[in-house]
């Protein structure tokens, strides 16, 4: 597979795009170090803190998105997962965030692993969790013979349910290949009218279903059970919220853990609290981050309710801060990019997601626990707001200076014209009708 030898990867050119920005972003690095001293803050520490987080980039969302009305694809749509992995290089290399990609099987599936595996090493690119597909038929498919319209590890036929399990065992297998360390497995399995589905024994089937998938995954390989409130069951969802998926997590096993996509819960659910159970049952498998202001909205990190994802990083730093047992999240972004250009968002997202993490890290936690302690909830609360308002993009810019990225990826990137030269070289895809990929 012949590599695009685009700008947007070579040191030299995010070199010639940084140095007219470097003096100022140093000037404003010491202020803010000045600022943070004063509060016992050592600036260098936050900065290799981090520098040293990392998001995975979704795969099926370096291609444009769309709804069930429309998908507007742009010029030089990624063809294959090939294409889809440079893309996310492209990512990885400006904004200096995203190492790892996570893959969704049968899309992304091909018959050479190690191929796949040695193409995404040279362009600097391993695999975080893998992601199975029973929310959709898969027509053609030898292994998916029969129709997942009514479920798939709750179906109520036994065959669906067998076809469903060998599917997650397969891309169990996919992803240990490629040196994943889980399988994410959301379903759409539910109901749209009340009485179509008895919950209890849906939730049953499901549970013995994911006790047979996990029994036959390689030993430390991980299963993340993803909640989702609705869509595309509109009556019930079998895995509908939190409490389900650490009942069926528990149910199964150690290795099973609950996986937080942002956008699944109603509006206004306290998201931060549900991350503080599942660290405290020692089973938060990690995030999907995203924003939304509605439904699962898919929008990118950040772009809505930025407290909210400070919220949520306070409660992931409280929890290293206070080494929670079995604590060890994989951060990953899953969105869906529907007017913007995919590897401007998934750039900028990693950063905001980034921004978070830096100012949940400047957040006094041993003042805060004081003022709990002696129920001050006015210095509680202006405790967390100082954090949140503290600018660190300084921070940001110094953590991708210093590892040889973009100080600005997203003017960078427009100036490599990447997304030009792939317009020319990938044939343009067509329009039509909806579907989120
Ligand atoms: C479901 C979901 C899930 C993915 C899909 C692309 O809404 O969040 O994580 O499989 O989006
Ligand atoms: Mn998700």
């Amino acid at each position: 597979m012949d590599q695009i030898m685009s700008p947007a990867l070579d040191t030299d050119f995010i070199a010639s795009q940084n140095a007219p920005l470097a003096a100022a972003v140093q000037e404003e690095y010491d202020a803010l170090g000045r600022t943070l001293d004063r509060r016992g803050i050592d600036i260098a520490a936050i900065t290799s803190a981090v520098a040293a987080f990392a998001v995975a980039s979704p795969s099926w969302a370096v291609g444009s998105g769309g709804t069930r009305f429309a998908r507007f694809p742009m010029g030089g749509e990624p063809r294959n997962i090939f294409d889809k992995l440079e893309d996310c290089a492209v990512v990885n290399r400006l904004a200096g965030a995203t190492p790892t990609v996570s893959l969704h099987f049968p899309w992304d599936e091909v018959d050479d692993l190690s191929g796949l595996k040695d193409f995404a090493g040279t362009l600097g690119l391993g695999f975080d969790a893998v992601n199975s597909n029973t929310f959709q038929d898969h027509p053609g498919n030898a292994l998916h013979p029969l129709s997942y319209k009514y479920g798939s590890l709750s179906h109520t036929d036994p065959a669906v349910r067998a076809q469903a399990v060998a599917h997650n065992i397969h891309c169990a297998e996919l992803g240990a290949k490629l040196g994943a360390p889980a399988l994410t497995i959301w379903l759409g399995d539910g109901s749209n009218f009340p009485g179509q589905s008895n919950f209890t024994r849906a939730f049953e089937r499901y549970i013995d279903s994911v006790k047979t998938v996990y029994a036959s995954v390689p030993g430390d390989f991980k299963l993340f059970l993803e909640h989702k409130m609705y869509e595309p069951a509109f009556y019930s969802t079998v895995i509908q919220d939190w409490g389900s998926s650490l009942l069926a997590a528990q149910a199964v096993g150690e290795n099973c853990l609950c996986l937080v996509d942002l956008g699944h819960h109603a509006p206004n659910v306290n998201i931060e609290m549900i991350v503080a159970r599942l660290v405290h049952a020692g089973k938060l498998a990690g995030f999907h981050f995203n924003d939304s202001k509605y439904g699962d909205d898919d929008l990118d990190a950040g772009a809505i309710e930025p407290y909210r994802l400070f919220l949520v990083f306070n409660e992931l730093v409280d929890a290293a801060y206070r080494k929670a047992p079995g604590f060890a999240p994989s951060y990953m972004l899953d969105q869906s990019h529907n007017v913007t250009d995919p590897i401007e968002s998934l750039m900028t997202s990693a950063v905001e997601v980034q921004r978070a993490y830096a100012q949940a890290l400047l957040v006094d936690r041993s003042a805060l626990e004081g003022f709990q302690d002696a129920n001050d909830p006015m210095m509680a609360s202006q405790t967390l707001k100082r954090a949140f308002t503290t600018d660190v993009q300084p921070i940001l810019a110094m953590a991708r200076l210093q590892k040889d990225a973009a100080i600005d990826p997203v003017s960078a990137y427009r100036a490599s014209g990447y997304r030009a030269a792939v317009t020319r070289i990938r044939p343009a895809k067509s329009g039509g009708s909806g579907g989120i990929v």
